[in-house]
């Protein structure tokens, strides 16, 4: 099977992130040869460093990608065309399709959880010129197009995080220091969009690192559960112990008030392969959009999802889906929505306190478990999308 896939980059790196990924597990595991569109190189360039953004025509993992410059000549359009995020494709593109292929078309939605989208994906409109697009909604069930899962992702996620040393030594490769002879901190990375509460989370974090010897005990625990602290650590070596990652490019406020008894630490923008051993590695994730949450959610840690936000506050009614899907402990949804909404900077510190309090903490970790494990037997979104496309070309 052939395909052509096109990618407009909106903004930040979700649109090719999600593109790129599709593509190779496309090829990969199902064998389709696509043709991969992307219109601004320079951002797909940031996450695939072996892209050379000048180029009009290159080849990577046996993906032919071509810059996609609109308003031009196009090819032949192979039998199968998927546009991601439902980019439109231009009169040029459009006209060829319907005069020549007339080819199985898919329109790729955004990721939600809300209830519609089931009734919604695999409808298809028929239009004037004769195409027929097809809307495939990614979701969280089986009645949706299901999520981006690669074949063995878990396989090597369990393996990963079974392996302390190769955890230590990735982490030394992008620049965390290990000691070896201390407890091992409670790792966090923090992915998250300019409006982050970043204050309200420091501020959770300080206090949960310094929580005096009447609590101790129960931090203590917490990490313990955590399987981070043996039974062995003494008070003081519990100060200190949280070390939060944040990647180049996440813009932080310049006030920001930190503290001594919690290390923030910068590392590189890591490839996508790397990113996901970085999530598989930590303790808690911070992440946003689409394709980092989802990436998180095969980690199967704790996270915290900063939704792309939009009009209207539609952003909530999305978060607010996806929590009720959920059997997360009640803090942590709170926490949640108060990270994504405005004005809530003091419940998100209270909320974040108690969600990483002893008991919640063990919750969230279960539930999440549990939760993930759901979802990874669920059919693949590139495994439907493949079945889809074979059995509306395969009479053509
Ligand atoms: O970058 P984003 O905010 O992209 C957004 C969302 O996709 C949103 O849904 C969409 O509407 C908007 O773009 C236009 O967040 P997202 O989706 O997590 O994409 C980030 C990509 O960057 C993801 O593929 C992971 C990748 N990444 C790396 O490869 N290395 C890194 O170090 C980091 C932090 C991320």
């Amino acid at each position: 099977m052939q395909a052509d896939l096109f990618c407009q980059v909106i903004d930040h790196y979700g649109d090719i992130g999600v593109t790129w990924r599709l593509a190779k597990q496309l090829n990969k595991e199902h064998g389709i040869s696509l043709r991969l569109w992307v219109d601004d190189l320079n951002v797909f360039a940031r996450i695939e460093p072996r892209i050379i953004a000048q180029a009009d025509q290159q080849t990577i993992d046996q993906i032919d990608i071509r810059r996609w410059v609109k308003d031009t000549a196009p090819p032949k359009p192979y039998p199968i065309v998927i546009s991601s995020f439902c980019c439109p494709l231009g009169a040029d593109w459009l006209k060829r399709m319907s005069a020549e292929s007339n080819p199985c078309w898919v329109e790729l939605e955004y990721l939600s959880a809300e209830p519609w989208v089931e009734s919604h994906h695999g409808l298809s409109s028929k239009r004037s010129d004769g195409l027929n697009p097809t809307f495939f909604y990614p979701g969280f069930t089986n009645l949706t197009a299901g999520l981006i899962r690669e074949r063995n992702i878990i396989q090597e996620r369990d393996g990963w995080q079974a392996d302390m040393a190769q955890q230590n030594h990735f982490l030394e490769h992008i620049g965390v220091p290990i000691n070896p002879h201390a407890p091992r901190p409670f790792y966090v990375s923090l992915f998250a969009y300019p409006q982050a509460p970043f204050q309200s989370f420091f501020n959770a974090l300080n206090r949960l690192s310094k929580w005096n010897a009447s609590q101790a005990s129960h931090l203590h625990h917490t990490l313990q559960s955590s399987c981070i602290l043996d039974s062995t650590q003494t008070e003081t070596q519990q100060q200190k112990n949280i070390h939060v990652l944040i990647p180049e490019g996440v813009s932080l406020p310049g006030n920001l008030i930190t503290s001594p008894s919690v290390t923030w630490q910068r590392i590189p923008f890591l490839t996508q392969a790397d990113y996901d051993k970085l999530l598989w590695s930590m303790n808690l994730n911070v992440v946003r959009g689409e394709d980092s949450f989802v990436r998180a959610l095969w980690a199967g840690k704790p996270l915290i999802w900063h939704i792309y936000r939009q009009t209207e506050n539609t952003h909530l009614t999305k978060l607010n889906a996806w929590l009720a899907s959920t059997e997360l402990p009640q803090p942590v949804k709170e926490a949640m929505l108060a990270w994504s909404s405005a004005n809530q900077l003091d419940q998100l510190e209270t909320a974040l306190l108690d969600a990483l309090s002893a008991e919640n903490w063990f919750n969230w970790q279960q539930t999440t478990i549990q939760y993930v494990q759901k979802l990874a037997i669920l059919p693949d979104l590139a495994t439907k999308l493949t079945h889809f496309c074979h059995e509306k070309t395969k009479n053509t």
